[in-house]
């Protein structure tokens, strides 16, 4: 279902009109209020007039989240306090978080562009959606609830974590719709096979997941472990939070909300913009935010835009689904190495479950890769003999597409600690 088919299925160039008539009136907007855009744009000597059409964004100035640090928490603000109606905050695992203000303007269209999510996603009013993703500062929880309650279905608001209670809800409550972490998704999975429910026989049929990066792995194992089509869905704090985009049923892109979003496509070394179908890292300018607009904020987040209408009719662009983070990859003895690499093959191998650990560790001045993963029940309570010959062939698979020989350690099966938000896959201990 197209929730909003008005701005979901522009023809492109009116949308491109809407995105440049919008562009101007934000661009204006943080170079009279914002003193840190206002530099900015100075510095690179231009002003909101050098803005005539959508080829001039890469005139405009790029905002880190260093930015919003360096301006925390509110100096990136354009609007006086008594206009804001909500603060949240990213969690933020080094220094100071990034504050998220929201005016009652900013909740309608965030709540707006979640109802279109959790629509394309395959939502309707006469679902009952239980939300496990965390309430509180984190934009997952109310992001989704708001979005829930607009489509008019009925929103079961459990937060993430307590999942015993999680599962007995969705037994009685009927829940046909789960929306958390897919790394969560398996722990639900999981608790109950413990539990002895068989979650086929409920009336769960579709979870609607991300905050995370996971792989086309990943999504073909909880859709064996758990009986719902799993759907992703990307967001970020400094943008709206959940809502920036989802796939829809096709599964071939996540549909990116245009009329409030631009996206384009960075090298990430050079800041140059790439065309369409290049991968590079995502850089998303709001339209239509008010207490907080963002120009051309780098998310880091390396995927690549694809232009051509979708067969569900959508005519707005879709991304491809995240790979890594420019940020997030790591360097092992000089060679680049990406987490999701290491998950899409670890989980191609039989007997291994899909939770695991990396961990890097310097010697000697010499990097120690060792991954850490879960065999499966039977494996484990096998002959030594064929855990050897697992650990073997882990070992030889990802050697021969990593190029360098990590060190492997198959551990017993709910070894890796759970977590109920975002997992915590990679433990760098080097000091770099
Ligand atoms: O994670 C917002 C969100 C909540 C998205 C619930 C989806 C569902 P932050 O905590 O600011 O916001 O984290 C944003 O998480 O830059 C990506 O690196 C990563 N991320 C989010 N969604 C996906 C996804 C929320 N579907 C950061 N695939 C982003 C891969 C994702 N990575």
């Amino acid at each position: 279902m197209i929730w909003n088919p008005k701005y979901e299925m522009m023809p492109r160039k009116d949308l491109e009109e809407l995105q440049l008539e919008r562009l101007k009136i934000q661009v204006a907007k943080v170079y009279e209020k914002v003193p840190f855009y206002r530099q900015a744009f100075l510095k690179k000597g231009i002003n909101p007039s050098s803005i005539r059409s959508l080829d001039d964004l890469s005139k405009l100035p790029f905002t880190s989240k260093q930015d919003f640090r360096d301006n925390y928490p509110f100096g990136l603000m354009t609007v006086p306090m008594e206009q804001v109606v909500r603060l949240h905050a990213s969690s933020g695992t080094t220094g100071k978080p990034v504050v998220a203000p929201y005016t009652a303007n900013d909740i309608d269209m965030w709540s707006e562009v979640m109802a279109r999510t959790l629509s394309s996603a395959g939502m309707t009013k006469y679902d009952v959606m239980q939300n496990a993703y965390g309430y509180g500062l984190f934009t997952g929880g109310l992001g989704f609830h708001y979005g829930g309650e607009k489509l008019g279905a009925t929103v079961i608001p459990t937060s993430a974590g307590g999942t015993k209670r999680q599962i007995m809800l969705m037994e009685d409550l009927g829940t046909t719709v789960i929306t958390c972490t897919p790394s969560y998704s398996l722990i639900i999975a999981e608790t109950a096979l413990d539990m002895g429910i068989d979650l086929s026989s409920l009336k769960l049929k579709l979870g609607v997941l991300g905050a995370e990066p996971w792989s086309e792995q990943m999504r073909q194992e909880i859709e064996t472990k758990l009986p719902i089509k799993a759907i992703d869905i990307y967001g970020l704090t400094e943008i709206v939070g959940p809502g920036v985009s989802v796939e829809c049923p096709s599964r071939c892109g996540m549909h990116i909300f245009e009329d409030h979003f631009l996206a384009e496509i960075i090298d990430p070394n050079t800041g140059e913009q790439l065309p369409y179908g290049e991968t590079g890292e995502l850089v998303l300018t709001t339209l239509t935010k008010e207490a907080l607009p963002v120009i051309r904020f780098r998310t880091k987040d390396i995927t690549s835009l694809n232009v051509e209408p979708c067969e569900c009719g959508r005519t707005i662009v879709r991304m491809a689904k995240i790979t890594g983070r420019t940020d997030d990859m790591l360097i092992i003895r000089g060679v680049n190495v990406f987490p999701s690499q290491i998950e899409s093959i670890l989980l191609e191998i039989e007997g291994v479950e899909p939770h695991y650990s990396i961990i890097v560790d310097r010697e000697r001045h010499m990097d120690i890769l060792e991954i850490q993963v879960e065999v499966s029940e039977e494996v484990f309570s096998d002959e030594i003999r064929k855990m050897e010959a697992l650990e073997k062939k882990v070992q030889e698979e990802l050697e021969s597409t990593l190029g360098i020989s990590p060190n492997i350690k198959l551990v017993e099966p709910k070894h890796i600690a759970r977590t109920v938000g975002k997992a915590k896959r990679v433990i760098d201990h080097r000091e770099l």
